[in-house]
């Protein structure tokens, strides 16, 4: 079982309404590693890489619009089969539909306005860790915990 990273940005919507603490911490006591944490103002030219497959979307501007309201605050965390296991955590993309105990089920009420972007995928996580974070911001701080975290066999 691999151990991956993965890339988790907490929205401006989750900025402003205060959950960024809350929503680390569901993270945190799950068990996965903080590898890096900031928070960064979004721009143009970042959302129309980061969302290129929604280009041609009507609501498009509307949700670069909304993803550059505040900051939002970045994050890469690592864990075995991390990718997979914090899409889960994150939800369906409407809130309406996300089910309950999920970040977007706990959380939102809407399709776009729906609190947080986790990596869909290995080359998804690759790319945008890259695209968010320098090497030097990345942390490989050994988490001192994991043997309680995971048996031998899994990790
Ligand atoms: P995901 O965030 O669950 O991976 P994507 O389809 O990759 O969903 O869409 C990226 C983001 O675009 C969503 O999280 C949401 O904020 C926004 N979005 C997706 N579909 C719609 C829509 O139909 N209306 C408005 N915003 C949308
Ligand atoms: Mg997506």
């Amino acid at each position: 079982m691999a151990l991956e990273k993965t890339l988790v940005l907490l929205k401006p919507s989750a900025v402003q309404r205060a959950l960024i603490g809350e929503i680390i911490s569901i993270f945190e006591k799950k068990g996965l590693r903080i590898a890096a944490l900031k928070m960064i103002q979004l721009d143009d030219e970042m959302l129309s890489e980061h969302y290129a497959h929604l280009a041609d979307k009507p609501f498009f501007q509307r949700l670069k619009d909304s993803m550059t309201a505040a900051p939002v605050v970045a994050m890469v965390l690592e864990g075995v089969e991390a990718i997979n296991v914090v899409r889960t955590m994150t939800g369906a993309t409407n809130g309406r539909n996300a089910f309950p105990g999920t970040i977007r089920g706990i959380y939102s009420m809407s399709k776009q306005e729906n609190i947080i972007h986790a990596s869909d995928g290995l080359r998804s996580a690759i790319m945008e860790i890259k695209r968010f974070f320098k090497d030097e911001e990345i942390y490989e701080w050994k988490q001192t915990c994991f043997p309680l975290l995971y048996s031998e066999e899994e990790a």
